[in-house]
């Protein structure tokens, strides 16, 4: 199978290398030249959390967009911010049996794709790898955990064969049937979490510590909850605010995606998260007043460091 991934930070790249490994005929794309450079030239480096072993693999890396033409299956990684452009610039590359996937965070990526690829070609899944971007040509695979992939409509043989592709390489992985109810069932956590984390400037775990933000937390659930129930989402659990304390818990060390584009003063993906529940919940009529203040605030912070950045 030829798998080209589209934003090969520190997923794409772990997602990239590991297929590789697997024997499969892999193109990692980024904008970032020395990531590429460094994997072209020494290989991409992927460190296992706990472990000292450092495995190496060498899948094709490049900056050009056409290395990717007549893919068998896109796998799109980059922020949500840039999924419109990249699809624009891509779907023109595509076969007319080429998958373009979408693990990103949060609710919309999906919709981007469709527009751009048609439907029949477009798949969404979500992933609970984790890993860390340490230079370039160099990642942590920080956390293993199921991937889930679907599609709402067109033929599974190829992403079947993908599933397949990457159990190979290592990741459990599983196709399923319900698309909206996974896509959904990450968000209802990125949307307890990340905001609220970027807002205090804290790790996951700290958000439990407080009356103050765990409140907040089950305010954020209950809204996105009560959108994704009107709209006849199935969730995957039965206990959304436990869920999501669970994982806040389990990923308690880590800076969640938004703090860390806080961090480098990088637009966050605010608007495919709580502020995709703020539109959602307009459409349905539905109030969710703290969805709609947390994110008038990040994007407020979003446009004081773009400002800092002169962008
Ligand atoms: O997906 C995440 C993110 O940071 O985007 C969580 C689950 C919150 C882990 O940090």
């Amino acid at each position: 199978m030829k798998i080209s991934i589209i934003g090969s930070g520190a997923m794409g790249s772990l997602f990239g290398g590991m297929l590789s490994r697997a024997g499969h005929e892999v193109v990692l794309y980024d904008v970032f030249r020395e990531h590429v450079e460094a994997i072209r030239h020494d290989g991409l480096a992927i460190e296992q959390a706990g472990y000292s072993e450092v495995l190496t693999c060498r899948p094709s890396a490049t900056t050009d967009p056409a290395d990717t033409r007549d893919s068998d299956v896109l796998i799109v990684f980059v922020k949500s911010t840039a999924t419109e452009a990249v699809a624009a610039q891509f779907a023109p590359l595509a076969g007319p049996g080429t998958i373009a996937l979408t693990l990103q965070n949060g609710l919309g990526n999906e919709a981007i794709l469709r527009k751009h690829f048609g439907a029949e070609r477009t798949a969404a899944g979500v992933t609970s790898q984790g890993a860390t971007f340490l230079g370039p040509g160099r990642i942590r695979h920080a956390g293993k955990g199921p991937t889930h992939l679907g599609m709402a409509s067109g033929s599974h043989r190829r992403l079947v064969a993908l599933a397949t592709a990457l159990a190979q390489a290592g990741f459990e992985t599983h196709v399923e049937a319900d698309v909206a109810g996974l896509v959904w069932s990450k968000l209802v956590i990125n949307v307890g979490i990340n905001a609220l984390t970027a807002l205090v400037g804290r790790e996951n775990g700290r958000l439990l510590d407080l009356e103050e933000t765990r409140s907040l937390m089950a305010d954020l659930v209950a809204e996105a909850v009560a959108v994704a129930k009107a709209r006849g989402i199935a969730l995957s659990y039965a206990d959304p605010f436990a869920t999501v304390c669970e994982v806040a818990k389990k990923t308690g060390a880590n800076r969640s995606s938004m703090l860390q584009d806080f961090d480098r003063g990088r637009a966050t993906e605010i608007d495919f998260i709580n502020g995709a529940i703020v539109r959602e919940a307009a459409a349905l009529g539905i109030p969710v007043p703290v969805n709609a203040a947390v994110t008038r605030l990040v994007k407020a912070l979003d446009r004081f460091h773009a400002e800092k950045q002169g962008t």
